[in-house]
């Protein structure tokens, strides 16, 4: 038996606003795919994220739909469930109509039942457990929840909802033994302990770097694997990280440990990476104590990064007067780079951020926040009850209530909780920002 383990897909995003990175985050997801197909898999995991955003645009959709028919035409089963970045309250998903034709199996906790040829439904509580089967491998899984979502109290829900089951499953969680030095080890949704025993294979997304956990060091049944996404997201994703620093005198090139792209393939649920070749992408630290130094640096380290690259400058040291990132985007005009951008973290007093990356500028939870603020005014009022729940997740944990004990111990997403975030969030006064507005009255 062998299965591909594809995360992170993130199709329709557009890194950098550049339509070149649009195709590239579609180039690498048709790659692995390609690749599984090929290798000839049984079935194919998608563990979230598969999209950027749960209402992908029409040619993201597309670009799914023509990819997810590869496998369909050879009969190959592909098995998901939805990621932060993709998964909504809605009735009917994107997930949904992607399953409607037939290229995806869903399996979770879910309001209706599945029959398709490869999913068995069993009532649990007031929803489905639908799980994936291919021959005697039973598949489970659950979408992304938020950790006070899925640790109640006393009570674990995975560990409530998979308890005695076998075979694979799949989540969409950061668990903290393989979140260390990732953009992930401060927001971890789940420790290692509270992964339900059992399974032969913890189908992972949502970090997006490669990480591989064995039971030897688990202490678990199987093992826990992260793919990492199949393009490059952040500059932690970097494939080379180049340093220029004053101390040095020159440049220095090195890959970056993290920079590996790509997808499992799991035989006898034993993993084995498969790179894919991602756009090269190259974070390039300059350090230099005067505008003149860090400009000749960025001429002269800019020959040494490759045509079709991405490139990121990240302008460190102490310049008097500071520096206005104005001044430098002139400067590779004629570099031939595919794309560049400057970022600068010069002390001096009056630093011009004029061109800083959304990544620099926001975290993690900012940059979701916008993501939702970014429909069309007109169309605010109809997903206004998703951003409400998406709300809710977020600060859910201060607003929550002590669970009744009563309760049934499953995740439960709509409905009860809406009206508490009326109550909590709405702005009392006049907001300092965006964030303290949102914190109002909380501890
Ligand atoms: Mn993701």
């Amino acid at each position: 038996m062998k299965f591909a383990h594809i995360a992170d897909a993130h199709l329709g995003r557009e890194q950098f606003n550049q339509p070149f990175r649009y195709e590239d985050y579609v180039k690498a997801f048709r790659e692995a795919v390609e690749r599984a197909v090929r290798e000839g898999v049984d079935f194919i995991l998608i563990p979230g994220d598969l999209f950027h955003v749960s209402r992908p645009s029409p040619k993201a959709l597309r670009d799914a739909i023509e990819i997810l028919e590869l496998p369909r035409k050879k009969g190959i089963p592909v098995f998901a469930i939805e990621g932060n970045h993709d998964k909504t309250i809605r009735e009917t998903s994107v997930f949904d109509l992607l399953e409607h034709l037939g290229l995806i199996n869903l399996v979770g906790y879910l309001r209706e039942p599945r029959s398709g040829e490869f999913q068995r439904s069993e009532r649990k509580g007031s929803r489905y457990l639908v799980r994936g089967i291919f021959g005697d491998v039973e598949i489970y899984g659950l979408r992304h929840h938020s950790r006070w979502q899925l640790i109640r109290g006393e009570t674990n829900v995975l560990k409530v909802l998979f308890r005695g089951r076998r075979g694979i499953l799949m989540l969409h969680q950061a668990v903290d033994y393989l979140s260390k030095d990732t953009p992930y080890s401060d927001a971890v949704d789940l420790r290692l302990n509270e992964l339900p025993d059992g399974f032969s294979y913890y189908a992972l997304g949502h970090i997006h770097v490669r990480r591989l956990a064995e039971p030897s060091q688990t202490g678990l049944s199987g093992p826990i694997a992260y793919p990492g996404s199949p393009e490059r997201t952040d500059v932690r994703e970097a494939s080379h990280i180049v340093t220029y620093l004053s101390k040095d005198g020159k440049p220095r090139i090195r890959e970056n440990r993290d920079g590996a792209k790509g997808f499992y393939i799991v035989e006898d649920f034993q993993p084995e990476f498969v790179e894919i070749d991602a756009r090269p992408f190259y974070y390039v630290r300059v350090e230099g104590n005067s505008k003149a130094e860090l400009r000749r640096k960025v001429e002269e380290v800019a020959s040494l990064i490759p045509k079709e690259a991405v490139a990121v400058f990240m302008l460190e040291g102490r310049v008097k007067g500071g520096i206005s990132l104005a001044e430098f985007n002139d400067l590779l005009k004629g570099s031939g780079i595919r794309y560049y951008t400057f970022r600068s973290r010069v002390v001096g007093e009056a630093v011009s951020v004029e061109k800083v990356g959304e990544e620099e500028l926001l975290n993690e939870w900012e940059r979701e926040l916008f993501l939702h603020l970014r429909v069309e005014p007109a169309e605010f009022s109809n997903s206004i009850d998703e951003f409400l729940e998406w709300l809710m997740e977020s600060y859910g944990k201060k607003t929550e209530k002590k669970p009744d004990r009563q309760e049934k111990a499953a995740p439960k997403e709509e409905a009860g909780n809406k009206r508490e975030v009326k109550r909590e969030v709405k702005p009392a006064g006049k907001p300092s920002s965006l964030d303290a507005w949102l914190r109002r009255g909380k501890p």
